[in-house]
């Protein structure tokens, strides 16, 4: 009604200032957020971006755990996590997630394994959100010998449904790829398979359960959402944990960096979108901004597009 009345000139909007799309950060630059409540604390597990000005390549070494009681103000509980902590790679620290399992947590990261492929994926576990964090398998859960794990192994996300059963989601370069983890958490069970349905999926899944229904939302870079070279978040729904999916639409426009990576969760009654973008001072698409910004669900079931505060 108001946005009627305004369009009539009979309303004249707010003059108070949006609030800032606050970097979790700025002290360093983050990426590629995973998201996990324990109790009154967000936990953000991110990436760390170190590529100079002007980089054209990533450059990431180890992950970042940040806490928050009240998803505003971040406090970075340091470099939880680092390739030298897995003897058998050596660079490329991508997006990874934590899991909660068997009183355990389990973190779920690609590495370049400087292996026979380029992107493996591995596992280190620690006692608490904040570990001490140690490699779990010594070597990769999933690598390019691994079949059908073709054609990038990154950006896992795992996701335990009522039953205690684990899933693992992962690829990139439209390839999705997804299998049940053994109860030990270290090892896949079963055949690997193509999730069907995941419309555009480019890179980056991120899959949660709300009210009995599966949801993966995903980085997509498909003209229909995006610039070209960039990507939006799209997600799909599904009433089974392996799919088949349906897609249901954009929950994230494009941002200022060329990649975005999701990480949807409820935190004291509020839905929220974490994200990154290329905004924060001396940003760009190497050294980019974990942020968040609420989510709000319509009553169907699906997602309103999430609104970015640009400060
Ligand atoms: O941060 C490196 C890669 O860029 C991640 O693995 C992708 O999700 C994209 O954000």
């Amino acid at each position: 009604v108001l946005g009627a009345l305004a369009a009539l000139g009979l309303v004249v909007a707010s003059a108070a200032p949006a609030p800032a799309a606050a970097p979790i950060t700025t002290a360093l630059y983050t990426a590629d957020p995973a998201a996990l409540v324990v109790g009154d604390t967000m936990y953000l597990y991110t990436g760390h971006d170190e590529a100079p000005v002007g980089g054209t390549n990533f450059v990431m070494r180890d992950w970042h755990v940040f806490t928050s009681g009240d998803a505003t103000t971040w406090t970075d509980q340091g470099a939880k996590l680092k390739i030298a902590d897995f003897p058998w790679a050596g660079a490329d620290a991508w997006a990874g997630e934590v899991e909660p399992k068997n009183g355990k947590y389990y973190w779920y990261v690609p590495v370049n394994g400087n292996g026979a492929g380029w992107m493996d994926i591995g596992v280190a576990v620690g006692d608490s959100p904040l570990g001490p964090f140690r490699d779990a398998k010594g070597g990769p859960l999933i690598s390019d010998s691994t079949p059908n794990s073709s054609p990038l192994n990154i950006d896992p996300t795992v996701f335990t449904d009522d039953d205690g059963q684990s899933y693992i989601y992962w690829g990139s370069y439209y390839g999705l790829r997804a299998a049940k983890l053994k109860p030990d958490m270290i090892n896949l069970d079963g055949s690997v398979i193509t999730p069907q349905g995941v419309s555009n999926f480019w890179e980056a899944p991120w899959m949660f359960k709300r009210n009995g229904v599966y949801y993966l939302a995903y980085a997509a870079n498909d003209s229909g959402c995006a610039a070209s070279g960039y990507a939006c978040i799209r997600y799909a729904t599904a009433s089974s944990p392996l799919g088949p999916w349906t897609h249901r639409g954009v929950v994230l426009d494009q941002v200022t960096s060329t990649t975005n990576h999701p990480a949807i969760i409820e935190f004291k009654g509020q839905w929220y979108m974490v994200y990154h973008n290329a905004s924060s001072p001396g940003g760009g698409d190497f050294r980019r901004s974990v942020t968040l910004d609420k989510l709000y669900w319509n009553a169907d079931g699906t997602m309103q597009k999430v609104v970015q505060t640009t400060g």
